[in-house]
């Protein structure tokens, strides 16, 4: 009987607004962003109600999937924690807290379906610094990608019917999104792409749909190019087409509700469809969603399936 510890790893949220300008600094690596560029994430936090929901989403994701673990009886005893990479709880204490109960493996799972090397290569290798640094010998199993796990791509699928309900099939377009990274990433080859793509396609074909494309959100402002089309562009451009007058996006890319899905996608994306005429709705986050923690379980135990 093993003891076994369950990183679940998300991206991190300030917990108040006064909190702002120390995450964002984390986010940019250390450097620190200019007073007119703190106030303008303030603002967005502000108009989302003042602080993002992904902290607690993700308290209740462990929650949930612990007690998942528990009522399958494996005959190991789980430990689940959450480790954040731009803010409290941080990931490195996380794992210091999950050697100190004793565990002798960890599953690392990032909060991301799709791999990329600057999200969940990111995420793994905070992972390893922390083990490292504390000379811990135990077995790491390290959940690199989870975008096409047939459950996950199900519980998708059911939230996007939901949102479909109603909506005359020819004049709908299904817009699929996730966040967007520089766009040399695909010059190096990273997967991130291909992956979402794949996501977006089988959830398209569970669902027969016709009328879907991809799209990138949330891309910032660093002078550098960034992977397109960008989700307003697209739909000006729908707009401009003038066939399609309802859109409904889904988040592929994201499981929970935050600030880029509550702003990016509720208040600016929904704003910009209306002035151009679209109706705009969201599919409903995951969030802590049986079938969401089922997925996870299951990664759980592909993962110790081979060495527990
Ligand atoms: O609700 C919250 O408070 C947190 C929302 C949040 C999530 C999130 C997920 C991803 N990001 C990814 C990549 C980048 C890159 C940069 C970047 C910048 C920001 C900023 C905020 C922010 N991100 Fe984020 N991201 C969230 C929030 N992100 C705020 C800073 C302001 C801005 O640029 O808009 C650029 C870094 C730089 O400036 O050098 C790159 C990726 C994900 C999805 C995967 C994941 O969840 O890990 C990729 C949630």
């Amino acid at each position: 009987m093993a003891r076994i510890g369950i990183l679940l790893m998300a991206y991190g949220t300030p917990r108040s607004l006064a909190e702002v300008e120390a995450y964002y600094t984390h986010i940019r690596g250390g450097r620190r962003p200019s007073p007119e560029q703190v106030a303008a994430l303030q603002e967005r936090y502000r108009r989302i109600g003042g602080r993002s929901p992904l902290l607690e989403i993700t308290q209740a994701q462990a929650r949930a999937l612990a007690a998942r673990l528990e009522a399958m009886a494996f005959g190991h005893t789980f430990r689940v924690r959450i480790g954040m990479r731009h803010s409290p709880p941080f990931i490195e204490e996380a794992v210091a807290d999950l050697l100190a109960e004793g565990i002798s493996q960890l599953v690392a799972i990032p909060l991301a379906p799709h791999y990329s090397q600057m999200s969940v290569g990111a995420y793994h290798a905070a992972v390893r610094r922390a083990l490292a640094d504390r000379g811990a010998d135990i077995a790491l199993l390290e959940i690199h990608r989870w975008g096409s796990h047939p459950l996950f791509l199900r519980a998708v699928a059911i939230r996007l019917r939901e949102a479909l309900e109603g909506l005359p099939p020819e004049a709908t377009h299904v817009l699929f999104t996730a966040h967007s990274l520089p766009a040399r990433l695909r010059a190096e080859g990273d997967p991130y792409e291909t992956e979402l793509l794949d996501s977006a396609g089988r959830v398209a074909r569970l669902l027969g749909l016709e009328r879907w494309t991809f799209a990138y959100q949330s891309a910032s402002a660093t002078g550098e190019p960034w992977l397109g089309p960008d989700l307003l562009e697209v739909l000006t451009d729908l707009a401009r087409e003038g066939q399609v007058r309802h859109v409904v996006v889904c988040p592929i890319g994201f499981i929970a509700d935050h600030l880029e899905v509550l702003y990016d996608l509720d208040v600016e994306a929904r704003e910009h469809a209306e002035r151009l005429g679209l109706t705009f709705r969201r599919s409903r986050s995951l969030n802590d969603d049986p079938l969401l923690i089922e997925t996870l379980a299951a990664l759980v135990c592909e993962a110790i399936g081979g060495s527990a």
